[in-house]
């Protein structure tokens, strides 16, 4: 992927100028798709206002609105002041779902696929130095099989259009995170990447550098006094950390790396970033952090609150991590897609473990899977013909959010799929190639894995070969063998385990998803399904099987919070497998987990190492 100075996390510096432009832009909804012939690019001619980043469609009353789906525009002012003609000038958007067309003064600056990684637009050569500067978005939420996430858009009869997600949350869509103008040297530092040893005494930092233009590279290593560390100079090397206090579970350390350019003794660029010493490895069923035995506990999640929809809300990404604290949590999912930055900075800070997802979901050709999945019912995906396009749009995203996320501390693994029909045969080479390049791409070589739909069971599943640990989503309990019928659930759990130690993987095993839809309302004596206390028994049932598993290094529950899906007869208005509700108060199972993981080591089941 082309590496560019602009994709570096956005922080001013003595080289760097960073503005936001959050705020009320113009708004327009183009159904029939004529904005581009008519003018838009040129300014959409909007009466209505909206706010960016969030996505747009709750706050309509109309249900049109909620619903739309096709082009959309947006519009805003920006100024570039005169001083910055002899620097590069590029907007960095941070996310816009799913796909967008950048215009700047009316020319067509740049175009872009993918709803939830960062691009960038030079207008370096568009734009009106020591003036005010017109910019138009084209935006689109259509989902279609060649589309991360997976779904289809239809015509109803009545002409109007809807998409049919192959996934369970709400497509919420528009410029969802923030969007930033930024003065950049032409000369500039485009990537930095590191990877760790821990050896006696301290830890080894490999690094390296890419610039555009020519000059010297310099390595400053600070402590979070911001003292003086170590260092190094050149493009690639090793960075000795003496002492090093590395990064742990829940203990978080985040030594400043300076990164600096110089040419002829004089400062070009530099840029830093806060980055956490340590390593990760599988070895046989250990998930191991610097060397450490660590069970995962915690959570699948969602980006998506009241109001904002999946909108950055730095808000409720304080109050999540609040919450994950205060229940024990070590750790999290980025289901079902690569969040928003700074939750990972957060992650980095507060010492959480993540599961970094990309958006391959949907990849069952089905708009309610997780019923057909647990039924059995078989869909061939991998068979169909735009499998390779939609490979080319998977390994780009793939590329995109390792670029992205590769020097986070937080990140221990990547997920590369969720829930894919991996049964048939032609799933096997579209695995292979989306496992070989994560593993590539990745300068820390992190284990890579896929959460693995209920239908993939030791005797059905052709993938599971390619996880460096495997991780299982199962309903036992809720889409089968539910209510009264839980003990036979908790039977059929503890069988398809025994078919899984009997393939003798020598791999740990993460549950990714188990849980029971509940509605904050119902309390029942004794339960009925949707109450709080089935939810209790459902979670209570999967621990007892869990537990008396030895190769069963983490559980993490579906779902944090309560969220928004499409409507019907299956949601009653979201997904409410929530151990919170979408508001962030909890649910009776909130304190039965609090007392779990707050009595489960960190180093649960390891075999003394
Ligand atoms: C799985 C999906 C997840 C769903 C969940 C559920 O991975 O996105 O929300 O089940 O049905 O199929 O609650």
């Amino acid at each position: 992927m082309e590496k560019n100075a602009a994709l570096l996390y956005p922080r001013p510096t003595a080289t760097r100028l960073a503005v936001r432009l959050d705020g009320m832009w113009k708004f327009r909804f183009d159904p029939e798709s004529k904005g581009a012939s008519d003018g838009w690019n040129k300014g959409i001619n909007a009466k209505e206002t909206m706010p960016v980043p969030a996505s747009f469609q709750d706050f309509f009353t109309g249900k049109d609105e909620r619903e739309y789906t096709g082009d959309f525009w947006y519009e805003t002012e920006f100024f570039v002041p005169a001083e910055w003609q002899d620097r590069a000038v590029l907007l960095r958007f941070d996310a816009v779902t799913h796909r967008a067309r950048v215009f700047v003064n009316g020319q067509e600056i740049c175009r872009h696929e993918g709803g939830f990684l960062p691009f960038a637009a030079d207008i370096t050569s568009a734009a009106k130095y020591g003036g005010a500067n017109r910019l138009v978005a084209l935006v689109n939420n259509e989902l279609s099989e060649t589309t991360l996430p997976v779904g289809r858009t239809e015509t109803l009869p009545n002409g109007k259009r809807v998409v049919k997600p192959y996934f369970d949350f709400f497509n919420y869509a528009g410029i969802q995170r923030p969007v930033t103008l930024l003065s950049l040297p032409t000369n500039a530092i485009t990537d930095f990447s590191v990877a760790h040893r821990i050896t006696t005494g301290g830890a080894e930092v490999d690094y390296s550098v890419e610039t555009v233009g020519e000059g010297e590279v310099t390595v400053t290593v600070l402590d979070e006094d911001g003292k003086h560390i170590s260092g190094a100079q050149g493009q690639n090397g090793t960075i000795a950390i003496p002492d090093a206090r590395l990064w742990n579970v829940r203990d978080a350390y985040l030594y400043r790396f300076w990164v600096r350019l110089s040419q002829n003794g004089k400062l070009v660029d530099e840029w830093y970033d806060d980055i956490g010493i340590r390593t990760v490895e599988i070895r046989g069923t250990e998930i191991l952090l610097n060397g450490k035995p660590v069970y995962l506990k915690g959570f699948g999640k969602h980006e998506d609150s009241d109001i904002a929809g999946r909108g950055f809300n730095r808000a409720v990404i304080k109050r999540d991590f609040e919450l994950m604290k205060w229940i024990g949590a070590n750790s999290l999912r980025t289901s079902h897609y690569p969040y928003c930055e700074e939750f990972y900075q957060l992650a980095d800070r507060e010492g959480f473990l993540v599961i970094d997802e990309t958006p391959a979901v949907g990849f069952f050709d089905s708009t309610m899977n997780f019923l057909d999945a647990s039924r059995g019912t078989k869909v061939p995906f991998f068979e169909k013909p735009t499998i390779q396009e939609l490979l080319q749009n998977h390994l780009d995203a793939i590329r995109a959010m390792i670029n992205r996320d590769k020097n986070r501390a937080c990140v221990i693994a990547w997920s590369l799929f969720n829930e894919p029909e991996s049964t048939s045969e032609a799933a096997i080479p579209y695995f292979k190639e989306v496992f070989d390049t994560a593993l590539e791409c990745d300068p820390q070589k992190r284990p890579r894995t896929f959460a693995a739909i209920m239908f993939s069971r030791p005797d059905t599943c052709k993938c599971y070969q390619f996880s460096d640990f495997i991780c299982l989503n199962r309903y036992y309990g809720w889409y089968v063998l539910g209510g009264y019928e839980i003990d036979t659930a908790e039977k059929a759990l503890r069988s398809e385990l025994e078919g899984w130690k009997a393939k003798n993987l020598n791999k740990p095993f993460v549950f990714t998803e188990y849980g029971a839809d509940t509605d904050s309302g119902i309390h029942k004596l004794p339960s009925v399904q949707w109450s709080q206390e089935y939810q209790i028994e459902v979670l209570e049932m999967n621990h007892r099987v869990f537990d008396s598993c030895d190769f069963v290094k983490g559980e993490q529950v579906w779902a944090f919070a309560d969220f928004q899906t499409g409507e019907g007869i299956h949601r009653v208005d979201g997904n409410k497998k929530g151990i919170f509700t979408r508001q962030r108060q909890p649910k009776a199972a909130a304190f039965y987990f609090k007392q779990r993981w707050e009595n489960l080591p960190e180093n649960y089941k390891s075999k003394g190492l």
